[in-house]
């Protein structure tokens, strides 16, 4: 796609934003000043830039593989991917040269929340759009939308989860080590706030919480320093993701440290993905927070959208269920990020619903 499209389209998000500013709604204004500038030749593909965090789970295997399917040369999109490793330094780089190739959108799913706002200033120089896709950016608003899950409430219905249960099992003490994702990304820091809110309502003594890098070795390292140390005296572990979850088990089982459903560890995990639910079904995990990374055709449809000049809300938000390992709670209550009283659905999961996870 021109580059001219890319410029129009920046035109097109400065007037909209004038017209909010102003009073009036965007709505009105984007589609009628973008119809112009739409691709004449069908045959037109979209550039699209996407700097990813990394491949350090089955979450993210499974991100890159819907975003890739969706933004599909078939489905109009030429699409260049880039790998950062967990690396902020080269996730910079990687959205440098996007602006430098020129490409038409930038989609960044940022490894950490913040020291976003001076390359976004150069994008919206450069006339390119930004998505912010998953994790957010907490230090700029320089980006037309972002998609991804409320991370803040996957922490408060795990606290919301372990307050119901420990009290339908009369454990009146919980002594809780916390496994962290990499820390100051979003998905950190959203589970680590929720879930602390409640242990700090509670009174749960968090007894340490470490950065597991989202990744099994991760876990598994952490946790057998935590079974070193704190042998005896934890009865809850709370890993943020499933492959820091299965580290963590790997290290409770070298240790003679027992978990799940009949063991003396409450075992939590987030992400959900399929091998984390078969873990669910046999009993290891108590629970598992879902986090959905099957984005891929939101942000294809969103990008068509701003294409064809349409305005697109500011925030979608992922649809996620709670699995649990026991049939003793079909729900919790619990106040979500923006305050509201909410009632939801604990799910039993069954070897079915595994194996249709992602
Ligand atoms: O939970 C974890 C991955 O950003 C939501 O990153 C994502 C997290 C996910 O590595 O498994």
């Amino acid at each position: 796609m021109k580059k001219f499209l890319a410029l129009s389209l920046a035109l097109v998000l400065v007037l909209a934003l004038a017209a909010c500013g102003a009073g009036g709604t965007a709505a009105s204004t984007a589609p009628s000043a973008a119809a112009s500038a739409a691709p004449s030749a069908a045959s037109d593909l979209i550039t699209v830039g996407f700097a990813q965090v990394g491949h350090e789970s089955d979450w993210r295997t499974a991100s890159t593989k819907s975003v890739q399917t969706a933004l599909s040369t078939d489905n109009g999109f030429d699409l260049q991917f880039v790998d950062c490793d967990n690396d902020s330094a080269a996730q910079l780089t990687a959205v440098r040269n996007f602006i430098q190739q020129q490409v038409d959108y930038i989609v960044i799913d940022p490894i950490v929340s913040t020291g976003w706002d001076t390359v976004l200033t150069e994008a919206q120089d450069a006339g390119i759009p930004v998505i912010v896709l998953d994790r957010t950016i907490d230090d700029s608003d320089k980006y037309v939308t972002w998609i991804g899950s409320e991370f803040m409430n996957e922490g408060l219905a795990s606290g919301a989860w372990l307050k119901a249960y420990a009290e339908a099992k009369g454990i009146t003490e919980l002594n809780v080590l916390v496994i962290q994702g990499t820390v100051g990304s979003s998905a950190e820091i959203g589970r680590t706030n929720g879930f602390k809110q409640i242990a700090d309502a509670e009174g749960w003594n968090i007894i340490d919480s470490q950065d597991g890098q989202f990744t099994q070795d991760g876990g598994q390292k952490i946790m057998e320093s935590y079974c070193k140390s704190y042998q005896g005296q934890f009865n809850v572990v709370v890993c943020q993701n499933d492959n820091e979850a299965f580290g963590a088990e790997d290290a409770m089982d070298a240790a003679g440290v027992s978990y799940g459903v009949d063991g003396d560890v409450i075992l939590v995990s987030f992400d959900a993905c399929k091998a984390g639910l078969n873990e669910v079904v046999a009993g290891k995990f108590n629970a598992d927070f879902q986090c959905n990374p099957l984005q891929g055709q939101f942000l294809a449809d969103t990008i068509k959208k701003l294409v064809a000049g349409e305005t697109v809300g500011a925030k979608t938000f992922m649809a996620e269920p709670w699995y649990v390992s026991e049939d003793i709670l079909t729900e919790i209550t619990y106040t979500n990020s923006v305050g509201e009283e909410v009632t939801e659905p604990l799910v039993v999961t069954t070897q079915e619903i595994a194996d249709a996870s992602y």
